[in-house]
């Protein structure tokens, strides 16, 4: 069992732990034009802290928010903010005005840290927020963070003496559905991601190089490439853009070994490898969304690499479902993540049987704690977190994802479930990406209706309707062709990539 003292400062844990025990000079952060050790980022994260305990006044508790893309003093930013005992708030780099209000006055936020480049949606939004007191920039030679950073004395700075069960991170859900909420994470949480997904499943080694494209701000990108690598004392590597081309320059010139990014983003990566080394890598984890086998087995041609699907959840902090290396069966998510506990249960919250489609049920020593949202009693019960995901457990105790419960569609009495009928047009050749929703039809009740992007070059037109028509009916039982299909020039997504099904929805509305 996972066993933290009652008095616990996970920053203590992931970063000052390594200056203690010698391993100092090993390289903490790889970024362009710049290499940390682990003691210059401890460096960098004490003299944030001191700036934010003796200069902007912050106190235990307080909370913070963080706006940046990946960059070094992020991460920075984030573990000083931890240690000196606030409470991290971080929001996606790419939020704009309308979306940084709501973050803003949920969480009462008084201070904020942000890099140099994106200070101005902040301050326009703060315009709206009279609680937000300050904003002090970083990340810039000029910044206010760096000239305060630079007061001598401010090189070291004793861990806040925080309890394990203190909050210390609030993450916001992208929102696929409703409002975003804020989700509450302990000090403990931090550690437990580490010690249960990243030690029993992902199994990498400090000799490892993590890089990936999710934002740091979206726990799946803070797990995945801060805290995974920090617990074990191995290298981030953190590219200054994240679409494929940056993963697979990433990936080659610093030797990368660990990557954590979307399908879509593995899909799009093997459309460029021709000529390119990406022989260093040895982990693939896919999570995000549901992984179509078409890609598993792409990649596993292309690269001899099995990715590792996963599902986590903002609420859950990471993964809680996924399986190691030496376990995986393509096309299941896998097995629940040691230290959790995974079911499927109906619309009344009892167990079904093995092998019954219905919610994935989740608990584990991470859990779910909405800031102040009255929505905490529908998807908690129990102490059990109800996830929006409609899966099938097997005899095998394998999960097996259907669909978002939203994605299910129904026609002409049949369950159509979307991803399955995207997952069977994406082995067409000519689709590069795809979203399948239900819309309306008087007869039908609902029809299968699929946006396809299609590869550079191919045209989009009647025949090849028909052509992806025919492709779905061979793949899978042929009521859940798309008897409706759109080429479109690109699919609606969440900050962090996802898909947005809703937004489709509601195109099909018409
Ligand atoms: O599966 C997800 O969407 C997720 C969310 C938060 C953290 C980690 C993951 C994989």
């Amino acid at each position: 069992g996972l066993a933290y003292p009652e008095r616990l400062n996970c920053v203590a844990e992931l970063l000052d732990r390594h200056i203690t025990e010698g391993r100092g000079r090993r390289t903490a952060v790889v970024a362009a034009g710049l290499e940390w050790s682990y003691a210059d980022l401890a460096e960098k994260v004490n003299r944030i802290a001191n700036v934010l305990s003796r200069d902007l006044g912050m106190i235990s508790g307080n909370r913070v928010l963080l706006r940046a893309g990946n960059t070094p003093m992020m991460v920075a930013a984030y573990l000083a903010v931890i240690k000196a005992g606030g409470v991290a708030v971080a929001t996606m780099p790419m939020l704009r005005v309308g979306e940084l209000v709501y973050p803003l006055r949920k969480a009462k936020i008084a201070l904020a840290l942000c890099d140099h480049r994106l200070t101005a949606d902040l301050e326009a939004a703060g315009a709206h927020v009279p609680e937000l007191a300050r904003i002090v920039a970083f990340g810039g030679a000029e910044s206010e963070l760096e000239a305060l950073m630079a007061q001598p004395g401010y090189e070291r700075f004793e861990a806040a003496d925080t309890a394990r069960d203190d909050v210390c991170l609030i993450a916001f859900t992208s929102g696929t559905t409703g409002e975003p909420k804020g989700t509450m994470h302990f000090h403990q949480d931090m550690l437990a991601i580490c010690d249960c997904y990243g030690a029993r499943v992902l199994k990498a080694s400090a000799d490892d190089r993590f890089t990936g494209s999710p934002p740091l701000a979206f726990t799946f990108g803070l797990g995945g490439l801060v805290l995974f690598p920090m617990r074990i004392g191995a290298a981030m590597v953190l590219p200054e853009k994240a679409g494929p081309a940056d993963l697979i320059d990433a990936i080659e010139r610093y030797k990368v070994s660990v990557v954590f990014t979307a399908p879509t983003a593995y899909r799009a990566i093997l459309d460029k490898l021709d000529g390119r080394d990406i022989s260093s890598l040895r982990i693939c984890v896919s999570a995000g969304e549901a992984l179509p086998k078409a890609t598993f087995d792409a990649w596993q041609a292309r690269t001899g690499i099995p990715l590792m699907d996963g599902i986590g959840a903002t609420e859950m902090l990471h993964i809680f479902i996924g399986a190691p290396r030496d376990r995986i069966r393509p096309g299941s998510t896998g097995i629940p993540v040691p230290g959790y506990e995974a079911k499927i249960v109906d619309e009344e919250g009892r167990d079904v049987p093995d092998g019954t489609p219905g919610r994935l049920a989740v608990r584990g020593p991470t859990g779910c704690r909405y800031l102040a949202d009255p929505r905490q009693a529908k998807y908690v019960l129990n102490g059990w977190n109800i996830t929006g995901d409609t899966y099938l457990r097997d005899a095998d105790g394998y999960f097996w994802y259907q669909a978002r419960s939203d994605d299910m569609i129904i026609s002409a009495g049949y369950n159509i479930a979307g991803p399955e009928v995207e997952a069977a047009l994406l082995t067409h050749e000519a689709v590069a990406e795809c979203g399948v929703v239900g819309a309306p039809c008087p007869e039908r009740g609902q029809i299968v209706k699929a946006y396809v992007v299609l590869r550079e070059g191919v045209i989009g037109d009647a025949a090849l309707v028909k052509a992806l028509q025919e492709h779905v009916k061979a793949g899978i039982a042929p009521y859940k062709y798309p008897r409706a299909i759109a080429f479109v020039e690109a699919l609606p997504k969440t900050a962090t990539g996802k898909l947005q099904r809703f937004a489709l929805r509601q195109i099909a509305q018409g």
